[in-house]
């Protein structure tokens, strides 16, 4: 595959931006080669600097749910620059925005635009903080909650990836305020609240981890979070960035059942734009500025351009509930073959393929996979034209745009790396 151009552009973007990369799970780091910069998107397909097409399975890590450029979301952004990019100041759209998600997230009684899914999850963490009065926050080893101080503590993405047990720069008093346990661990939980009752302020949590890899959780652990949280006054928190309008229209609480008292969003109620949401019950929400005396704010928040887009997606997919059957049928199809040495984890249309034969349940089990067979895997499809997740500790997304022709191309791909 002629990578020249690519290999070209990252001598020069290492020159001006750290790593030549704007996130480092971009970097190709555990996978080996150097990433490739894109040209275009079109439906499934990304074609790179250097003419190479690729069937992906990133879908910009998740927002798209219907390919890239879907119609309905260009029709949109280009109806809002017939009126203005940013004003900072409201406008009806954003009502109508926040009515779609609580009418997809009844939990959300209220919610608050912003620009991304770190904020998101930070402003939930503030909220939940300042509504009990608590300053502890439980996470767990291996789910990903965006770049906040206290949550980078054993957190998966880009530091699972490149080995990062926590980032640099966090002090250890931030740190100090993080629980992090084992992901589907209620005996964890209920320990943890032994030893610090009446000190914790929340449990965020991926109902579905995508950052680890593709994680579900186990029959009755989202319960007993639920259950645990309610009898101890502490807020249960579903970051649902990646999750949220992909696993169901409802995200992870219409598919399990289970209520958050706080939601995080991000990802494809953006439509492929910056934006991303926090709610929950109208009586914590009221706690926040200027209603209250938590203090949350953002420039760019409920711009209409990221607003538009979202609205479009979300009325694409309010419109065309068939959608999720597909990506499910096609999904399944995609996760169907046994492969030698794998595991694969699906729950909905994000999926990961584990180089191990052990179930992977948590991130302790997740750690043991053959990280340098997964980066050969990764390799030997990129070659054949299949662009995954370039890392074992990442989800990848089937999308719309995934036709079964798409599917069946990938999986033959995958069937060549083990007929060797
Ligand atoms: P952003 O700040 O990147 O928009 O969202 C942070 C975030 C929060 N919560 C969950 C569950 C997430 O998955 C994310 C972001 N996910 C990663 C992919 N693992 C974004 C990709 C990247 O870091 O470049």
């Amino acid at each position: 595959m002629n990578k020249a151009r690519s290999t070209a552009l990252l001598e020069r973007a290492r020159q001006v931006i750290p790593g030549g990369v704007n996130s480092p799970v971009r970097s190709f780091r555990s996978v080996g080669g150097g990433p490739l910069f894109i040209k275009k998107g079109e439906g499934c397909r990304l074609i790179d600097e250097d003419g190479n097409s690729f069937i992906d399975y990133i879908g910009s890590w998740g927002p798209l749910i219907l390919g890239h450029r879907p119609k309905c979301v260009i029709e949109a952004i280009e109806a809002v620059l017939e009126i203005g990019t940013s004003f900072g100041a409201p406008t009806e759209r954003e009502i109508v925005l926040a009515e779609a998600i609580r009418d997809a997230y009844p939990t959300m009684e209220m919610v608050r635009l912003v620009n991304s899914g770190t904020e998101a999850a930070m402003s939930a963490l503030r909220v939940a903080r300042g509504y009990t009065g608590r300053d502890l926050a439980i996470k767990f080893e291996g789910c990903y909650h965006g770049h906040v101080d206290s949550l980078l503590v054993k957190a998966g993405s880009g530091l699972a990836t490149l080995g990062l047990s926590d980032s640099a720069g966090v002090p250890a008093a931030f740190a100090a305020t993080t629980i992090s346990l084992p992901y589907n661990d209620l005996g964890a939980v209920e320990a943890a609240f032994a030893n610090h009752r009446g000190k914790i302020a929340c449990v965020m949590i991926e109902p579905v981890v995508g950052n680890m890899g593709c994680v579900p959780p186990a029959p009755g652990f989202l319960e007993g979070l639920r259950k645990i949280c309610t009898r101890e006054g502490a807020l249960l928190i579903f970051d649902e960035v990646m999750c949220g309008f992909r696993v169901a229209y409802g995200g992870a609480q219409e598919r399990y059942g289970v209520k958050a008292d706080m939601t995080a969003l991000g990802k494809i109620i953006g439509g492929g734009l910056p934006i991303a949401a926090y709610g929950g019950r109208a009586e914590v929400m009221n706690y926040i500025a200027p209603v209250g005396p938590i203090y949350q704010a953002g420039t760019l928040s409920g711009n209409p351009l990221a607003v538009s887009a979202g609205l479009a997606m979300l009325k694409y997919l309010k419109e065309h509930p068939e959608v999720y059957e597909t990506l499910e049928r096609r999904t399944a199809a995609l996760c169907s073959d046994e492969l030698p040495g794998v595991t694969v984890n699906r729950v909905g249309s994000m999926f990961t393929f584990f180089f191990t034969n052990e179930p992977v349940t948590d991130w302790e089990s997740a750690k043991k996979c053959d990280t340098a067979r997964f980066g050969e895997f990764f390799r030997h499809m990129l070659e054949r034209g299949v662009y995954l997740a370039p890392s074992q500790f990442e989800a990848g997304f089937v999308g719309l745009a995934h036709e079964d022709a798409d599917i069946e191309a990938t999986r033959e791909a995958a069937r060549q790396f083990f007929a060797v």
